[in-house]
């Protein structure tokens, strides 16, 4: 294989802390030249997000709005009924989305949820949309289910290194989070995940995080990357501030490890401005949410995102162009393979 195309389950801590450590040009370089070997430059596949569940989850995630445990302004909602999801879908394939990602305020889906959630997925999926959920855990037998329904991707973030872990949450654990993972991964799904930045970690915790979802072996198709909302009141409303900067170069370094993998710019673009989600590109995100809402927080309105992708000149990612592309990665990975070979021919001949 190509050096290239090399994907390292083995990072260590010096060498990514020397990534963050590079000159800003330096490192946007870095993650730019690997960003176009293995994708179009120009494009970015786009999600939108739907709240089916909104509110009152046991869980005590400190930066979320829908626990139970802070007092936040936010409307509860049941689990939708699913032609209301379905309507919501049809509208985000109108305006573009590729992928319908619908999510849950909960610690995982009760039994008695799931039928509910399976005609989710069969009806999203027969819009023509690729289907993604983020329910909370999943038992081996739940993520079998959600991937014979035709649940194509499943997000469940890590959130933050395993050292600042429990500042954050308390409710769950990380082998929690690593076993859902791992869950989603043997029923054949493919893997949504990511952080959240921002919550006063220090920047080590930061190099933990992209380390551990480097080493997931494979590594995520898909990783979300967070600046926090920070949302009244829960505990990390009034958190400093993460430079703006040091976001970039999260992304720049999500490139660089996981050279394979759509980065997205997650939460936190309603506080960015167009040259700051521009940077974020240009480091190698190629990915974002569509649409005036994450789950209950703002999010940029879809026509601001048209006219920032048409200053850029960035076309949205459709599925055939995502399926083209492997096709075409897998063509070129065959062409070096094959050259390898022959010179290794060559060289011992
Ligand atoms: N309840 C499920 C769970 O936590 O597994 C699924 C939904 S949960 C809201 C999905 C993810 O959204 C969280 O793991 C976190 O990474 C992200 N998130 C939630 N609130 C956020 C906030 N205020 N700022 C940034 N990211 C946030
Ligand atoms: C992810 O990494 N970010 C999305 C999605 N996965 C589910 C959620 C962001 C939530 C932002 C806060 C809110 O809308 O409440
Ligand atoms: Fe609940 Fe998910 Fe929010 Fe945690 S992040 S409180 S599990 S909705």
């Amino acid at each position: 294989m190509s050096e290239q195309t090399t994907i390292r389950h083995d990072w260590h801590t010096t060498e990514v802390q020397a990534l963050f450590d590079l000159p800003f040009n330096d490192l946007m370089f870095k993650a730019q030249t690997i960003h176009r070997e293995h994708f179009n430059a120009n494009e970015v596949q786009v999600s939108t997000l739907l709240s089916i569940k909104t509110g009152a989850c046991p869980e005590d995630c400190k930066y979320c709005s829908q626990s139970a445990r802070y007092k936040t302004d936010i409307d509860k909602e049941r689990l939708m009924a699913v032609n209301n999801v379905l309507e919501a879908a049809q509208k985000a394939k109108d305006q573009g989305s590729t992928r319908f990602c619908m999510g849950a305020a909960w610690r995982n889906p009760k039994e008695r949820d799931m039928p509910a959630v399976v005609d989710m997925v069969k009806g999203v999926k027969a819009l023509g949309l690729e289907t993604c959920m983020t329910l909370g855990m999943l038992s081996s037998d739940q993520a079998d289910e959600l991937q014979s329904a035709g649940l194509d991707y499943y997000n469940h973030n890590l959130d933050t290194s395993p050292e600042h872990y429990n500042q954050i949450i308390t409710t769950r654990t990380y082998q929690d989070r690593l076993d859902t993972l791992s869950n989603v991964r043997s029923a054949g799904m493919k893997v949504c995940s990511g952080g959240i930045v921002g919550l006063g970690e220090k920047a080590q915790d930061r190099i933990s995080l992209l380390i551990q979802l480097a080493n997931l072996s494979p590594q995520p198709e898909s990783v979300p990357i967070n600046m926090l909302v920070k949302v009244e009141g829960t505990p990390l409303s009034d958190v400093a501030d993460l430079d703006h900067f040091e976001f970039i170069r999260c992304i720049a370094v999500a490139r660089i490890l996981m050279p394979k993998s759509h980065v997205r710019l997650s939460a936190g673009r309603s506080e960015m401005n167009e040259q700051m989600q521009s940077l974020c590109f240009l480091a190698g995100a190629n990915s974002i949410f569509y649409g005036c809402k994450l789950l209950t927080a703002e999010n940029p309105e879809t026509n601001q995102d048209i006219i920032l992708f048409e200053k850029l000149g960035i076309n949205t990612e459709t599925i055939a162009s995502a399926d083209e592309e492997d096709q075409m990665l897998k063509v070129k990975t065959a062409v070096i393979d094959q050259q390898h070979s022959d010179l290794f021919y060559n060289a011992v001949n």
